[in-house]
């Protein structure tokens, strides 16, 4: 292994790496790791997503689905150096584990398509870079599909980006198929064969002249970063190589420019030049330990990346070591001091590990049996925790589901469950709902939470049944009224007496419940009163239509005792009893939840959100530029729970899958009439 470092000018760095394979959904990720893989050795033969062979997707859900479902990662040499390679899913119902790699990472590479309806998806990509600072380059793959020239192509792409697309490689043409390229800072024309390395070939006529128009282009963007290289350009003065090769590798690193490179992952094409880029350009471990604020005098100091469990070896952080060595018996602590030592060292291939000595900075592994850690944690190694280098800021989950497990038997095992689970995936959170005895699932998406419910089952060994989660209805009343409630029992020998007479009132919207004692000269005595208040409350879980009954007051005003067969049990009773019998002539209402809906998605789709939302009895309160986001607007509305539920699901298709919301409770509102009756009357059904 290298040393990790910079060269005397910039341009080579060795050492161990970590890069990232994100970009928009489907565009070829997994497949270039697998492309990665074979070309550096580690894999004997490419696998394909389509067979299900591939490293990336080896997992149960992955599989099934022909979809990357988590990232996942593989480490490899290439000419004497150790890299990681992450791969990301692309779905935005599963970005969250492409956020918790990026901060690590010493560089992105963005595998795309020229496809229109991915410009979206992958400014949303794009953004995520740009914001957490990580230089990235763009792959645009599936070129042995191009139907337009590429040039095009980065114009169809550049308003995804802040920084200029910065073309690297042009193709070349054999007729309407593109059979090599050539790459414009090296000044060399390649032939791709498949699954090799491209043929170096010598470029003549029309060829040459497109080659040396477009490296101009290059050189000039480069050059408004570069005062020097610009006169060299202005003065029609070729400039040296390993200028050009420095120019490109500091603005990568500076993030001012986005270089882009061609190639087919699926036969391998234009992998080598893309391997070559990161080695040569991307910043190193030590230069990403600095972007992130790495002391490095604190011992070994190490970001998490991910969590799993294994079956049989338990939990499992895998992490990036930014400073310092960690090995079998290393003791790390989180930045809240809980300490755990390192049970394992394993070397990362997809779902396979391979137990391996120490790991030193730079490398990423993954490190056993570390209980307290969890994804986002900075783990050190010092006396004194390390402060966190990064903050965690899951997404705010968009869609729920209840679940169940399939047989009482299991229920037992579903709290350790989702502990495991939400500590896999930290975009999904787990909810008890003590009023319905409900467990909800949030999360991000509809594929989501089919996936982890899929988990629970296979990894987690709880099959469990779903359906939609109910929504926070209430009822109130609307009329005053007094009601006495009476209960007496004589049966045999000690009986039960208790009298009480209520005073039930509506409230304002919003004031919950309130009891008043309001009894004179100890018609109830005074030890009795809580008792009533305790039946009133029970009965109010409950009302006339089915509801907890919310805003109204009730008030003791009269009642009385026997000496010998009044108790609380029986005063309780009568509570409940004036309450049972009192609402239903107090004209109940039903009272569902409003929330406030903040809808954001390109500016395209603003009048389809509208169009959903009316019909969805939204109240649109205005829409807005999104701020910082060009081309993007928000939507406020109020909208009731109810249709809150699936509304993710047409937000997505209505937006090729980036439209978003957040929502949060507003008021609480009276609901009459035909939706309220349907209400009503499936919820008697139910009971
Ligand atoms: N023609 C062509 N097809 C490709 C190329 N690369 C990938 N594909 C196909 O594109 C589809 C998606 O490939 P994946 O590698 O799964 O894409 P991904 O980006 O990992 O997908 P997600 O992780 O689900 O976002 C598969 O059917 C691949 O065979 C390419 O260079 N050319
Ligand atoms: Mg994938």
């Amino acid at each position: 292994m290298g040393q990790s470092g910079t060269g005397p000018n910039g341009t080579r760095n060795l050492g161990p790496r970590c890069i990232a394979l994100v970009g928009p959904f489907q565009s070829g990720k997994t497949t270039l790791l697998e492309a990665i893989l074979s070309r550096t050795g580690a894999v004997q033969r490419q696998g394909t997503v389509d067979a299900g062979t591939t490293i990336g997707d080896a997992s149960k859900e992955a599989r099934h689905h022909k979809m990357s479902v988590e990232a996942t990662f593989a480490t490899t040499n290439f000419m004497d150096d150790n890299y990681t390679f992450i791969d990301c899913p692309g779905s935005i119902e599963f970005i969250q584990d492409m956020r918790s790699v990026l901060p690590a990472v010493d560089a992105a590479v963005v595998v795309c398509e020229a496809d229109e309806k991915k410009v979206p998806q992958l400014q949303l990509i794009l953004r995520e870079l740009e914001d957490q600072n990580i230089p990235h380059f763009l792959f645009l793959n599936k070129i042995d599909k191009a139907d337009k020239r590429v040039r095009e192509t980065i114009k169809l792409l550049q308003p995804a980006s802040r920084v200029p697309l910065l073309l690297r490689q042009i193709p070349i043409w054999n007729g309407d198929i593109i059979s090599g390229f050539v790459d414009l800072a090296l000044e060399r024309a390649y032939v791709y064969r498949e699954h090799a390395p491209s043929e170096i070939i010598e470029l003549k006529g029309q060829d040459l002249d497109r080659k040396k128009e477009a490296r101009f282009t290059m050189l000039e963007t480069l050059a408004d970063h570069d005062d020097q290289l610009m006169e060299q350009l202005l003065e029609d003065i070729e400039p040296p190589r390993d200028k050009v090769f420095d120019d490109l590798a500091k603005e990568l690193r500076d993030r001012i420019v986005c270089p882009v490179l061609l190639g087919v992952a699926t036969r391998s094409n234009g992998v080598l030049r893309l391997l070559k880029a990161l080695r040569h350009e991307s910043p190193g471990a030590s230069e990403t330990a600095q972007r992130l604020g790495v002391k490095t005098s604190n011992g070994a100091i190490a970001l998490v990346l991910k969590t799993f469990h294994t079956t049989h070896g338990g939990k499992m952080s895998i992490v990036r070591l930014l400073a310092g060595q960690a090995g079998d018996g290393t003791t790390l602590a989180t930045p809240a001091g809980d300490a755990g030592r390192v049970s394992g060292v394993f070397k990362l291939m997809g779902q396979h590990f391979e137990k391996r000595a120490q790991a030193t900075a730079g490398e990423t592994v993954a490190l056993g049996k570390l209980d307290t850690a969890k994804t986002g944690d900075t783990l050190s190694s010092g006396k004194q925790p390390a402060a966190a280098l990064v903050q965690a800021r899951p997404y705010p989950p968009v869609l729920a589901i209840a679940v169940q497990a399939k047989e009482r038997k299991d229920d037992v095992k579903l709290g350790p469950a989702f502990t495991k689970l939400t500590e896999e995936d930290p975009s999904l959170t787990v909810v008890h709902n003590a009023e319905n005895h409900e467990v909800v699932i949030w999360g991000q998406g509809e594929m989501h939470l089919r996936v982890a419910a899929e988990r629970l089952a296979d990894r987690f060994m709880v099959p469990v049944s779903t359906r939609p989660p109910s929504v926070g209805y209430r009822e109130t009343i609307r009329k005053p009224i007094t009601q006495r409630g009476r209960h007496k029992k004589q049966s045999g020998g000690h009986g039960q007496f208790g009298d009480v007479v209520l005073e039930i009132k509506p409230l304002p919207r919003g004031s919950g419940f309130k009891f008043e004692d309001r009894i004179t000269g100890g018609v109830v005595p005074r030890n009795y009163i809580p008792a009533v208040e305790e039946g009133v409350i029970d009965a109010l879980k409950h009302g006339p239509l089915g509801f907890p009954v919310v805003d109204l007051s009730v008030a003791l005003i009269d009642g009385s005792y026997h000496t010998v067969d009044s108790s609380d049990q029986a005063f309780r009773t009568a509570g409940r009893i004036g309450i049972v019998e009192g609402l239903p002539q107090c004209q109940p209402v039903l009272l569902e939840p409003i929330h406030q809906v903040e809808i954001v998605c390109p500016t395209e789709a603003t009048a389809k959100m509208n169009a959903i939302l009316s019909g969805r009895r939204g109240q649109i309160l205005g829409f807005d530029t999104r701020e910082g986001w060009d081309g993007w607007d928000t939507v406020r509305a109020q909208m009731a729970e109810a249709e809150i539920g699936d509304l993710i699901i047409e937000v997505r298709s209505a937006t090729a899958g980036v439209g978003s919301f957040i929502f949060k409770f507003d008021h609480m509102a009276e609901l009459t009439g035909r939706t309220a009756d349907q209400i009503v009357a499936a919820r008697r059904a139910a009971e």
